[in-house]
């Protein structure tokens, strides 16, 4: 499927597959805590994140960047083998990405429509892995007031932004609670690969 060029793999992942996710995310959670990021005019996101990598992504009133390390002090932790294999699989480039950023949202949680251009070299695809409760994701162009399309990403969906839709504008309206049985809690999970530095 394709929304505005963005590539979109519907149960790419296996329920197998997910659970395997979820399990190695849990220990990323476990060594490098989520945490509520703040953006660099003081809003508390809604989302809370951590990332695995040599880099992770943080915000803070000092603006939006990638670090090596968690804002507590410790390195993140490995990539798991599972998430790199997904991509691998779709981002069709030999270089490995060096960051995943882990993406938690609680049932209110969602996140404005953005572009990622954090990263040092925008010629990398991102490579984005939905997991737990349904997300409605919106999908517009390179210019902010460019047309939206949404779609519901749902647990084990992947999505891949890559050319065109490199610097598409994106973001997540809403959640749908109880929409999976993955998580042992409502909420959605993403995990995002990129290339960072
Ligand atoms: C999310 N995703 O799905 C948020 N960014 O929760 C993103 O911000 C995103 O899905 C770049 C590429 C794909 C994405
Ligand atoms: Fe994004």
């Amino acid at each position: 499927m394709n929304l505005n060029g963005v590539a979109i793999w519907p149960a790419f992942l296996s329920p197998e597959a997910q659970a395997a996710v979820v399990a190695a995310t849990r220990e990323i959670v476990r060594v490098a805590r989520l945490f509520h990021p703040v953006t660099p005019r003081g809003q508390q996101m809604s989302v809370r994140m951590t990332s695995a990598g040599a880099v992770g992504w943080v915000s803070d009133r000092n603006g939006y960047r990638y670090q090596p390390r968690h804002p507590a002090g410790m390195d993140w932790p490995p990539i798991p083998d599972c998430v790199l294999q997904v991509w691998h699989a779709l981002a069709g480039t030999p270089v490995a990405p060096d960051t995943c950023l882990v993406n938690f949202y609680a049932p209110d949680a969602r996140m404005g429509l953005h572009q990622d251009r954090d990263e040092a070299c925008l010629d990398h695809p991102v490579v984005s892995i939905s997991l737990g409760d349904a997300g409605l994701f919106r999908v517009g162009g390179p210019a902010r007031r460019d047309p939206t399309r949404s779609v519901w990403l749902s647990s084990g969906d992947v999505a891949v932004l890559s050319g065109s839709s490199r610097l598409a504008h994106h973001g997540i309206d809403r959640i749908k609670p109880g929409s999976s049985t993955l998580l042992d809690q409502p909420g959605r999970l993403n995990l995002t690969l990129r290339v960072a530095r």
